[in-house]
């Protein structure tokens, strides 16, 4: 692994020391800005999965100042930063990737060393029902970053949050970083867009632009309109509906064929990191390299719960019952989508060759975790 020296935990009296040096520099003077003993890194997204554990990740393997991107909405949402607020060396910062504005202040404010753009409208069903909002925040939003980068900090590395949804309807398993992109919905193709352009602007400005090519990454700060926590939190509200003896919905899924490479979230962070800390920019794929589908995910999370189940039916009558017939889960065909990419399994060994990339959580471990996650909250709550 190469750049040992921002992977250890820091020593808190030298740390200090080093805050005390970067509150004195003002952030609009560039002359010196390589010799800053203190890296600068913008995190954006950190309200969400991805921008969050990346804030943990920095926090405890690099010395760095960490300036987290929010933007205003009527209700706070900051359960996934809240514990990190305190911290002296994370600041949070206003930024809406949809105001160009914005963007270019903070960027001429904060004169980063690393920019990480984990913020996205990162739900891919959504992009068919607000796909001009999907192209701004996810396509234009990139151009503006880039065009700010290279007008006001070129020394600045740039890394945006590339998606597996790019490949769409692949044509050979598993996918590489050779893959040609043949994406099957405004996210994706929002997604390759903003691929092109960090390629375009790495290699006519000679920034050190990259794209991480992340397949599914999951875990217990995920949204809960994404399939694996609509899950675990679908299955351990029954279940604890079932040790009380109430009446229950049955949770409602769509395409249970889909198949995805699923990962843990936060087995990903060092990956993303290690991509920024190269000689020279180049894309990885960063995956698991295992494939399950919907039903499997579905069928693992019953096991975990010790629910008891009979499957019938199949495709828009498929469902799962107990054994006195009442209905856990069941298709509803308008979680359908109006197009489907229905399989995904990432060959990350570029990535584990040259980054030393490694894995600690499997799918079964994912799937445990998230359960008993939403079991103990909803118990708790
Ligand atoms: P997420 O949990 O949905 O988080 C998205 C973040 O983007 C949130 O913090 C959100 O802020 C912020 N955001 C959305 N629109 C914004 C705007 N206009 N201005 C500023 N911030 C905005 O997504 P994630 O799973 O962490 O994914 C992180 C990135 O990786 C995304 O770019 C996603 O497309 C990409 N990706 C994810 C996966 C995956 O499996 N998770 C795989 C491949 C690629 P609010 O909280 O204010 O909404
Ligand atoms: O969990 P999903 O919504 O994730 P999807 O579409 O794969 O996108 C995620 O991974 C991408 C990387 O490949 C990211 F770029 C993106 O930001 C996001 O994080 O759906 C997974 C699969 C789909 O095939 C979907 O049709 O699950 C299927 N599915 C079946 N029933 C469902 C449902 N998906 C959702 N969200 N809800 C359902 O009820």
């Amino acid at each position: 692994m190469k750049n040992k020296q921002e992977q250890t935990t820091p020593d808190p009296k030298k740390h200090n020391s080093q805050l005390a040096e970067i509150e004195s520099h003002s952030v609009r003077d560039t002359s010196d800005i390589h010799k800053s003993a203190i890296k600068r890194v913008i995190v954006t997204g950190v309200t969400g999965q991805d921008g969050s554990h990346m804030v943990d990740y920095l926090l405890k393997h690099t010395d760095c100042m960490i300036y987290g991107t929010i933007r205003r909405l009527s209700v706070e949402n900051h359960i996934n930063i809240e514990h990190a607020k305190s911290e002296p060396r994370f600041k949070l910062v206003n930024l809406d990737l949809t105001d160009d504005y914005s963007i270019r202040d903070t960027i001429t404010e904060i004169k980063p060393h690393y920019f990480l753009n984990f913020a996205a409208q990162s739900f891919v069903d959504g992009s068919w029902d607000y796909p001009i909002q999907t192209w701004e925040t996810d396509a234009t939003a990139v151009l503006h970053i880039l065009e700010s980068i290279r007008k006001h900090a070129p020394y600045c590395r740039f890394y945006n949050a590339g998606s597996s949804e790019e490949f769409g309807d692949v044509i050979k398993d598993p996918q590489d970083e050779e893959h040609p992109l043949r994406p099957q919905s405004p996210y994706g193709a929002a997604k390759a867009a903003a691929r092109h352009l960090t390629r375009v602007y790495r290699e006519s400005y000679d920034l050190y632009a990259v794209q991480g090519w992340l397949f599914n990454h999951e875990g217990t700060r995920r949204g809960k309109e994404f399939v694996t926590r609509k899950i675990s939190h679908g299955i351990a509200k029954i279940k604890l509906a079932m040790e009380k003896n109430q009446d229950f919905e049955p949770l409602q899924l769509g395409n249970l064929d889909a198949k995805r490479d699923w990962t843990d979230a936060e087995d990903f962070m060092s990956g993303v990191w290690e991509m920024m800390n190269q000689s020279s920019a180049k894309n990885y794929v960063l995956a698991s390299g295992k494939m399950h589908s919907v039903r499997q995910f579905v069928i693992h999370t019953l096991k975990c719960a010790n629910i008891e189940f009979i499957k019938k039916g199949k495709n828009e009558t498929e469902q799962f019952s107990t054994k006195d017939g009442i209905c856990i889960v069941k298709v509803n065909s308008e979680f359908y989508r109006p197009a489907e990419v229905h399989k995904l399994r990432g060959d990350c060994s570029l990535a584990e060759k040259e980054l030393g990339w490694i894995r600690k959580y499997d799918f079964k471990k994912l799937v445990k975790r998230m359960y008993e996650n939403d079991y103990e909250l909803l118990k708790n709550k």
